[in-house]
């Protein structure tokens, strides 16, 4: 992965008050069920958040009451290779990633292979809001509040074999629209993988929107992966295939280079990058970087997955 320049721009002044985000979040509640959703405006003030409105049952806070990282800094400040290796490149580039109609293929160690439609897709789960930490092993962090449903519902659904012990998840590949898979600054179609007990974790999330809305294209819309207490790259974004395969799957990142990006990806403060400290961490908006957590502060939930694993050899 590139070495990024942090954003050191984002006055004071800029950072959502929390009194501010507080009342939109009433009025995002009040709007998915239904009360004054239809007298809102579509689309709000510059930096607010746009984009269809999406029902959820349910909000399951998991950042300590942190104050999510800005709307315009969740969907302007972006990891997606595929739309550009810049920063600012996939809001920039999100034409050309076409969401619609889209399908997931499940396949591999399952009992029946199907592809199935996005809109049929959606039917088959209710809708949550998780609010997560996400760090990238480029040393930010944010506090993003998705959308989605457990990852845990669809692997159930999918009805895997014995024979599954993994999930490899592939991004969209479409070399005429998308302007990164041009050029080969990786090897197109993105994969990620999970082992099957890190898929069923109740953690694991599909998102499938960003602060009660759709997912914009730059975030890896219509649907992503999430993994809270893994770095950034494992969450596949703009998912075309889920499959279930006995070998652990090769992953892009791991495939460019092996040393620096481990299949586990772990978020570890004890474990660097060969390039760079993995201890602390700029969370995008603030000023001053703080420490990284084990696990992304998750451990108390996820540490048991990896009980006996030398985690300085398995990163
Ligand atoms: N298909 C695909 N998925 C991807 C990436 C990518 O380049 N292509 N980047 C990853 C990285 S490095 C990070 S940090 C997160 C960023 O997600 P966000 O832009 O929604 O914050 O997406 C991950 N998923
Ligand atoms: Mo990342």
């Amino acid at each position: 992965m590139r070495m990024t320049r942090f954003r050191s721009d984002v006055s004071e002044s800029e950072v959502t008050p929390e009194g501010l985000w507080l009342r939109r979040r009433e009025f995002l509640q009040l709007g998915a069920a239904g009360a004054i959703g239809a007298i809102l405006p579509a689309a709000g003030r510059a930096g607010e958040p746009t984009g269809e409105r999406l029902p959820t049952v349910r909000r399951v806070e998991l950042a300590s009451g942190e104050t999510p990282t800005r709307w315009d800094d969740v969907t302007g400040y972006n990891n997606f290779y595929e739309l550009g290796t810049d920063k600012g490149d996939p809001r920039s580039n999100a034409s050309a990633l076409r969401t619609s109609p889209w399908t997931v293929r499940i396949d591999g160690e399952v009992k029946q292979p199907l592809t199935v439609d996005l809109d049929d897709l959606l039917r088959w789960f209710p809708l949550e809001e998780r609010v997560y930490r996400m760090r990238c092993v480029e040393a930010w962090s944010m506090v993003i509040p998705w959308v989605g449903f457990p990852l845990s519902s669809l692997v159930k659904r999918a009805e895997p074999s014995s024979r599954a012990r993994y999930v490899a998840f592939t991004s969209v590949l479409d070399r005429e629209r998308l302007p990164g898979q041009r050029r080969d600054v990786l090897a197109w179609p993105y994969v990620e993988a999970l082992r099957l007990d890190e898929a069923t974790h109740p953690l694991a999330l599909i998102a499938v929107g960003l602060y009660g809305r759709v997912l914009p294209p730059q975030n890896g819309a219509p649907l992503r992966l999430v993994v809270p207490w893994k770095y950034g790259f494992k969450g596949a974004k703009s998912i075309v295939r889920i499959s279930f395969t006995s070998e652990q799957p090769r992953t892009t990142w791991n495939l460019a280079a092996p040393r620096e990006y481990g299949f586990y990806a772990n978020v570890n403060p004890a474990v660097d990058h060969p390039r760079w400290s993995q201890a602390r961490e700029r969370r995008i908006g603030e000023l001053r970087k703080r420490p990284t957590l084990p696990f992304n502060g998750y451990g108390t939930e996820v540490a048991s997955l990896y009980a006996g694993l030398d985690l300085a050899r398995n990163f």
